[in-house]
């Protein structure tokens, strides 16, 4: 699926732009699932931001409403997590058993500080051969460079060293050297390595920055834990693809690192035990 300019633009920039990559669901269908999920959860956003009990990721808190697992409002947002347009390029980038780690819609509101400084999500470890882990933002408007877009340093992903935690922050959050801010269409997508430099900047802008994020590793991380996956992802995942999209059972790799406590669809069953390893 990647030609040879995405490969070496993702290999050496850390990465992708997808245009009209909400294209296969509709963007409008996909905002007023987001809009229902936005004004069901902001009323208990809004009063943990009063009584500063807000928690959670991704710069929730006074300049950002994070709505984690969003699949649990809208199944379309697990069909968004196999999107035709993105998930081949995943399958190359993490590899052939990837698997979504998160979905999460996001709002970064207008006339708001940055919600985030500049980090990468964790040492720099690499595989030789995939990300191990990417993330895909679809912008639900147009990202315009004033509305606190996602921004990174392309090519960091390469580098040993860590973003410095007292340089570049605040009021000079956006003169970390080589910046680039990610701009675009309403409907495009960016994929990019997580050990890429990264933030979020001031929304100085009169419109609030409106996102979908998913994460994606392979099948070996994790995913579940103690916590068996919920029904409606199981009832979700009916083929083998799909089961190991949502960290169920692998089609790729080791049948040992199947969740045991969910059936297996016949099919599955059978490419279970037909593995090697
Ligand atoms: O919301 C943003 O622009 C920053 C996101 C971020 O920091 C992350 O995904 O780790």
């Amino acid at each position: 699926m990647l030609t040879p300019e995405q490969r070496d633009q993702i290999d050496e920039q850390g990465f992708l732009i997808v245009e009209n990559a909400l294209e296969p669901f509709g963007l409008d269908r996909v905002r007023t699932a987001y809009e229902a999920i936005q004004s069901q959860t902001e009323p208990a956003w809004a009063e943990s931001v009063r009584n500063s009990t807000y928690k959670g990721g991704y710069g929730n808190g006074p300049d950002a409403h994070t709505m984690g697992d969003i699949h649990q409002y809208d199944s379309l947002f697990l069909d968004i997590a196999e999107n035709p347009l993105v998930l081949p390029i995943l399958k190359e980038v993490v590899g052939p058993d990837v698997q979504t780690m998160e979905m999460v819609a996001h709002c970064h509101h207008s006339g708001t500080n940055a919600h985030t400084g500049w980090h990468r999500d964790w040492p720099a470890w690499r595989h030789p051969q995939f990300m191990l882990k990417a993330k895909v933002f679809y912008f639900l408007d147009d990202q315009t460079p004033d509305m606190g877009c996602f921004s990174l340093v392309p090519g960091s992903h390469m580098r040993d060293a860590h973003p410095s935690r007292t340089e570049y922050v605040g009021e000079t959050l956006e003169q970390m050297p080589g910046l680039k801010k990610i701009v675009g269409k309403a409907g495009s997508a960016i994929i990019w390595n997580v050990l890429c430099w990264h933030s979020g900047l001031a929304n100085t802008s009169p419109r609030d920055r409106r996102i979908l994020i998913y994460g994606y590793m392979p099948f070996w991380i994790k995913k579940w834990g103690s916590t068996p996956p919920p029904q409606h992802i199981v009832d979700w995942a009916d083929t083998p693809h799909r089961r190991q999209l949502m960290g169920i059972h692998a089609v790729e790799g080791r049948a040992a690192w199947d969740r045991k406590d969910v059936p297996y669809l016949p099919e599955h069953a059978e490419i279970a035990t037909a593995k090697k390893f």
